[in-house]
């Protein structure tokens, strides 16, 4: 096991798997200006760490995360939104789009605004009962951000995106996972350990096939079908002259279980 020093966050890699632990509880895990420049410095970290192959993402305590620290926005002289955006937040939900490895968003608690689109860029999302999502720009005079009105549509249709947005109710796990926004739904006591068995038998998979799914997967968002076939025949090439796919074979024909390595 190795772990490492945030301030805000924690961060911790065993058998493959890292994960975060967005770390300021009383502010329900608030997005301050430390918390994002750490979120994304964890993850250049874990793309730059071979020995992580899957990451899981959740808060500490009762929430996973509330979004923008409000408070931060009312100091002194803050950044103009458009800035903040660009700079801060835009730069953290590309960083989990385009990490090679999937992130597990593992949502134990509400999450708000900008910490639901945490949950939305993620590859895999799954909630404690006790979860809730709350789409919560409109209620304080703003547009949706860091990828919401992008994701929402893609995850669960235009229907349910717009009831999220336009209303900012509170939206249960439970409802969650029969709209599709959540993938599974399991008990608070649960949920961790849950989400670390989800990321490390993704561990367990070849990093570059898991990588080029990855890429595969977000591609078809973009795309028509004869583009996503092309994309998929060159995703293809790639994978079919890794060592990883040699060793994949041969531990077929010999009946065992493969060792990848990501070469
Ligand atoms: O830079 C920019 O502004 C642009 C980017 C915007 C992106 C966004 O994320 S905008 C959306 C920001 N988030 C929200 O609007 C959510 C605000 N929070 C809430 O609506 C509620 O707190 C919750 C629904 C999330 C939870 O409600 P509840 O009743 O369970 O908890 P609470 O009592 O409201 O909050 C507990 C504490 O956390 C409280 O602090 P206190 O009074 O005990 O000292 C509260 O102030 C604090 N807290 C909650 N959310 C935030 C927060 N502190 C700072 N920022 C927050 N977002």
């Amino acid at each position: 096991m190795s772990g490492s020093g945030f301030g805000a966050l924690r961060w911790e890699v065993v058998d493959g798997v890292g994960s975060i632990t967005l770390d300021r509880p009383d502010a329900l895990n608030a997005l301050d200006a430390t918390l994002k420049a750490e979120l994304l410095s964890v993850l250049r970290t874990a793309e730059r760490d071979r020995a992580v192959r899957a990451v899981v993402l959740t808060g500490a305590g009762r929430a996973f995360c509330a979004g923008q620290d409000l408070k931060e926005r009312l100091g002194p002289d803050p950044t103009p939104l458009d800035v903040e955006v660009r700079e801060r937040f835009n730069p953290i939900i590309l960083a989990m789009r385009r990490l090679p490895k999937p992130i597990v968003a593992a949502v134990n608690g509400v999450a708000a605004g900008a910490g639901a689109s945490l949950a939305f860029a993620a590859d895999l999302r799954i909630a404690a009962e006790s979860a809730s999502f709350v789409l919560a720009f409109a209620r304080i005079g703003l547009a949706p951000d860091s990828g919401a009105s992008w994701f929402l549509p893609r995850l669960v249709g235009l229907a349910h995106a717009a009831e999220l947005l336009y209303l900012s109710d509170p939206m249960p796990a439970e409802e969650a996972l029969r709209i599709g926004l959540v993938s599974q739904v399991v008990s608070a006591e649960a949920l961790l350990d849950h989400a670390r068995t989800l990321a490390a038998k993704v561990a367990q998979g070849s990093p570059t096939a898991v990588a080029l799914t990855k890429r595969a997967l977000d591609r078809s968002l973009e795309v028509g079908l004869a583009d996503a076939l092309d994309h998929e025949a060159s995703l293809q090439g790639i994978a079919g002259r890794t060592a990883d796919h040699a060793e994949g074979l041969a531990a077929f024909v010999e009946k065992r279980s493969p060792t990848f390595t990501g070469e």
